[in-house]
């Protein structure tokens, strides 16, 4: 019996390694630490009734920021790794397979619980407001989603510690992912990880197209939207259909694993190659996902720090749109040399070419903004010039890799690492930074310190370049992605040390910013206008941070830059006028997303344990749950008049 139990702990707990050892002590000092300081301050209602159970768009906003940053650390920490690891040649740093296991996790980390959350917490934050509504279409979904995120991302990072990380890479290929390659449970924890906080994803798509169709402000035409929300509907139109094929295929993965399925191994039928379509025609598709909400940052932060309309607004939504249909065209480019056949990588080398022509449009866009403007260097305006020549290069590369013939040389070189880091870094990451400096007063009502924030600019940038302009050449050279160490007679050394330089730079820019916010918590200069950007659209028309109702009074609105034209005509009138408040509808909170995600995150570990029963008490409970809310008639409330003029004097606004 205890030679039983010590040989299953010594499966289950992963051991061995040092670094785990100080994973596991950080993890359980870092939630005694927790439980403490809330016992301590006696916060455990505060966190349930304000947080846990909150369906407030801008909470969930701020909690989905929260986590994503966090995670952002701990793919930044796994960069970190890998960039010691390759510095030197023929160095053991770490071990092939522990090598393996970081990438896989870095790079499923950075993409799907590091850009997707924190676009969701753009969303979130934003949209709602930009548009002049009180919350989403859907408040209780949303909230859902939001917990399906956070548990999934909470299974996927928990195989670090118990059962063994996954190694396959981050879209997880059979037959390597399969069972006979793969035995431990580290798959299993990718596929319902991603699962969960895929579902998720997918709700979210919908909460957010019917916001935006729904809810907007009297007189808000679609054409009259920020570009903003434009890119967030564009966005969600891409998820709508790219992530059900997600779900699907490692649902299929899924089978092939536990029922010995045989979908994608060449024994029994299968063929990997079906798989390798799939995950590309929901992967392709993703990346445009995180990158469009960045454009559309981009779009309000340079209209506003030039002080101009936009240039080409029409040509702006267009080129999203196109783009957002295109991106289901071009998967192939992943694959050109697994053997598709010319004409079928002619046709996805074309499609995908076509895609820098939109794509161009926009840039002009930008620059014939700024082209006259009076430009003002704030934060969010240096991250979006720096960006615009960071993705030019990160573009023109891709054009260069989608060449088929050609990508036969590029193809899982080091070249093709530089190239994808560059448009997700100098876009997606870049894009976001700009908009958490951009929104950062409207969420929180304070400034983030320029001083501290230009050092984290310098560091980051410099340390991109640093770290990632050598990786092209060493594709040239012939170093493959995805090797651990390589002989010192390849010559890939000197310039692998830049690299790794490079990356420290980044992690430095990593901790300004961690530096500033905290500084800010302190002494961030307050802002008591709610518009300290002289902003163009609604999110400024309000306090900072707004009340939970948003709009004591529901904007309308006439044109596009709804906000900058009220102001213009207040300025002319001079008077104010008085505003008539009548009760808020607003949606009560809800502890059932939280506990049935509770639920989900059981059912999770118990089907990547392949522990039936578990799974099925799991899955019983989100029935319970799902059945516990359709008896909830009790889910809305009314803000009297009363309350509203209360909290609106109290910041000022009630003249
Ligand atoms: C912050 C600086 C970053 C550094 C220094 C870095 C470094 C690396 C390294 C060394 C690899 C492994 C290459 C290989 O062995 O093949 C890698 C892979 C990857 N990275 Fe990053 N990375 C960074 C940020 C990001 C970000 C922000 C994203 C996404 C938003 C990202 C997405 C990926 C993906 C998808 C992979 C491929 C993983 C795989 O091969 O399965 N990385 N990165
Ligand atoms: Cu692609």
């Amino acid at each position: 019996m205890l030679d039983k139990l010590k040989d299953f702990s010594s499966r289950f707990f992963v051991t061995g390694e040092p670094m785990i050892y100080g994973a596991d002590v950080a993890i359980l000092l870092t939630l005694a630490g927790i439980i403490f300081v809330l016992t301590y301050l006696k916060k455990w209602k505060w966190l349930w009734r304000e947080w846990l159970t909150t369906v407030d768009h801008k909470k969930i906003g701020i909690m989905y920021m929260l986590s994503s940053l966090l995670m952002l650390f701990r793919g930044g920490v796994d960069a970190l790794l890998m960039r010691i690891q390759l510095a030197f040649p023929q160095w053991h740093f770490l071990d092939s397979n522990h090598y393996n296991e970081i990438f896989t996790t870095h790079g499923t980390i950075m993409i799907l619980f590091m850009a997707m959350p924190l676009m969701f917490a753009f969303f979130n934050i934003v949209v709602p407001l930009q548009i002049g509504a009180r919350d989403v279409a859907y408040p209780f979904l949303n909230a859902v989603s939001f917990w399906l995120f956070f548990f999934g991302a909470m299974l996927f990072n928990l195989s670090f510690v118990i059962g063994g990380s996954p190694d396959a890479g981050w879209l997880s290929y059979p037959p390597l992912s399969g069972m006979q390659f793969s035995p431990g449970p580290g798959q299993d924890f990718y596929i319902w990880g991603i699962q969960i906080s895929g579902i998720g994803s997918l709700a979210s798509g919908i909460n957010f197209i019917m916001t935006i169709l729904k809810m907007r402000a009297p007189g808000m035409k679609l054409m009259h939207m920020p570009l903003f929300t434009w890119s967030v509907l564009a966005s969600c139109i891409i998820i709508i259909f790219a992530f059900p094929v997600l779900t699907v295929t490692l649902a299929l993965l899924f089978i092939d694993r536990f029922f010995d399925g045989h979908l994608f191994t060449m024994t029994g039928g299968g063929n990997p190659m079906m798989y390798i379509n799939l995950i590309w025609m929901w992967g392709h598709p993703e990346v445009y996902i995180v990158v469009l909400p960045a454009f559309g940052i981009f779009s309000e932060i340079v209209a506003t720090f030039s002080q101009k309309k936009i240039f080409g607004y029409k040509s702006m939504v267009f080129s999203m749109m196109i783009i957002s249909v295109l991106s289901y065209f071009t998967w192939v480019h992943h694959f050109f040399t697994m053997g598709a056949g010319a004409n079928v990588n002619v046709f996805f080398a074309i499609t995908t070419m076509a895609i820098g022509i939109p794509t161009g449009v926009k840039v002009f866009n930008w620059l014939f903004t700024m082209f006259r403007g009076r430009i003002q260097m704030t934060q969010p305006m240096l991250w979006t010039i720096a960006f615009i020549p960071c993705f030019v290069v990160g573009g023109a590369t891709g054009v260069m890799l989608s060449a088929a013939p050609a990508d036969y040389q590029y193809h899982n070189s080091y070249f093709l690492v530089a190239h994808f880091h560059q448009v997700l870094i100098g876009g997606v990451v870049f894009g976001f930074f700009a908009g958490l400096y951009y929104w950062w007063p409207k969420m929180f009502g304070f400034k983030l310190n320029d001083r501290l924030g230009k050092w984290a600019f310098w560091t980051w940038n410099i340390g991109f370049y640093v770290c990632f302009m050598p990786q092209y050449a060493l594709g040239f050279m012939g170093m493959t992605r995805r090797i651990y160490t390589y002989d010192f007679d390849m010559g890939w050394g000197p310039l692998n040390v830049i690299s790794t330089v490079g990356a420290f730079f980044m992690g430095i820019g990593f901790i300004f910013q961690a530096w500033q916010i905290l500084h800010g918590i302190k002494y961030g200069e307050r802002d008591v206008t709610g518009d300290p950007w002289n902003g163009r659209t609604l999110e400024w028309s309000i306090p900072s941070p707004p009340p939970h109702y948003n709009f004591a009074v529901i904007p309308t609105v006439t044109g596009q830059d709804a906000w900058w034209t009220i102001k213009e005509e207040r300025k002319k009138k001079k008077a104010k006028e008085t505003a008539v408040f009548s009760p808020i509808h607003m949606p009560k909170n809800s502890g059932i997303p939280f506990i049935m995600s509770v639920f989900w995150f059981i059912a999770g570990f118990g089907l990547t344990f392949h522990w039936v029963w578990m799974a099925i008490f799991g899955l019983t409970g989100v029935g319970a749950c799902l059945l516990a809310r359709s008896f909830q008639y009790n889910s809305d409330y009314y803000i009297p008049v009363d309350e509203i003029r209360h909290t609106e004097d109290s910041v000022g606004r009630v003249g």
